[in-house]
């Protein structure tokens, strides 16, 4: 398979997202199911209803999972011409019958710090942040897939305007009804790569069976790597409201 890094960038530069159908295949991603059943030393959330709704801290608790980040690492160089490393990673899971999540741009929030300072969501490590959204299962309007709309331009504050304010980064309902938002259909092992800035939302899934992706976050390695203290500030946030899950 050929790759047109060139016109993924072209597409990341005008919408700030892109899709690559089949990144991994489909065996591929049964191997990294089964670690990320086995993975220990991590973050697990769950729902109301006692669902298993999100892992963190796992992009190195197996070796497809380590393959998974090195594999985008090389897509993001070859795409951006510049080093990554990973921020944040997670694995999120919608059950059946399972909320979806709000309008947001990733990381654009305020948060109180252990020493009761007002600190800038992600942009305390760097302002230039992109995402990979793995399907683990196909996505589509039944189970909830990801809508995203094109990136927006601006810097932390002015991003922020367009925010609830409310300690998430939840779009503001006058900003999300302006927006166009694009469903983005996956087949099992196809990837997005989007900005912080593209404002995205999901629904609920409607159907009965799963649907489960791998999102992980990258910055520049040019600043050095900030994962371990984003963890590190993300326990000790004394944010009241941290969920963007409708029923968290
Ligand atoms: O899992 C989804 O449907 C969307 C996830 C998302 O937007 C997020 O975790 O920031």
């Amino acid at each position: 398979m050929t790759i047109d890094y060139l016109n993924f960038k072209k597409k990341f530069d005008d919408e700030g997202y892109f899709v690559l159908k089949n990144f991994v295949k489909e065996d591929f991603i049964s191997y990294l199911v089964d670690e990320i059943n086995k993975s220990t030393n991590t973050v697990k959330y769950f729902d109301n209803s006692k669902n298993l709704r999100r892992i963190e801290k796992l992009y190195d608790k197996g070796q497809y999972l380590i393959s998974m980040n090195e594999k985008i690492l090389i897509l993001l160089k070859n795409v951006f011409a510049k080093d990554f490393l990973i921020f944040k990673d997670k694995f999120n899971s919608k059950p059946p019958g399972g909320e979806g999540f709000f309008a947001h741009y990733d990381g654009v929030f305020e948060f109180i710090n252990s020493n009761n300072e007002r600190k800038k969501g992600w942009y305390e490590y760097g302002d230039f942040f992109v995402s990979a959204l793995v399907a683990i299962d196909r996505c589509n309007k039944e189970n909830g897939a990801l809508e995203i709309a094109k990136s927006h331009k601006g810097n932390f504050d002015q991003l922020y305007e367009n925010t609830k304010k409310d300690g998430t980064p939840a779009l503001s309902n006058e900003l999300e009804s302006k927006t166009l938002f694009n469903l983005i259909d996956l087949e099992v092992g196809d990837m997005i790569i989007f900005s912080n800035r593209c404002p995205h939302r999901s629904k609920k899934n409607d159907s009965q069976k799963i649907r489960r992706i791998i999102y992980y976050t990258y910055t520049l390695s040019e600043n050095g790597s900030k994962y371990d203290q984003y963890f590190k500030d993300k326990e000790n946030s004394k944010n009241k409201s941290k969920a963007l899950s409708e029923k968290p």
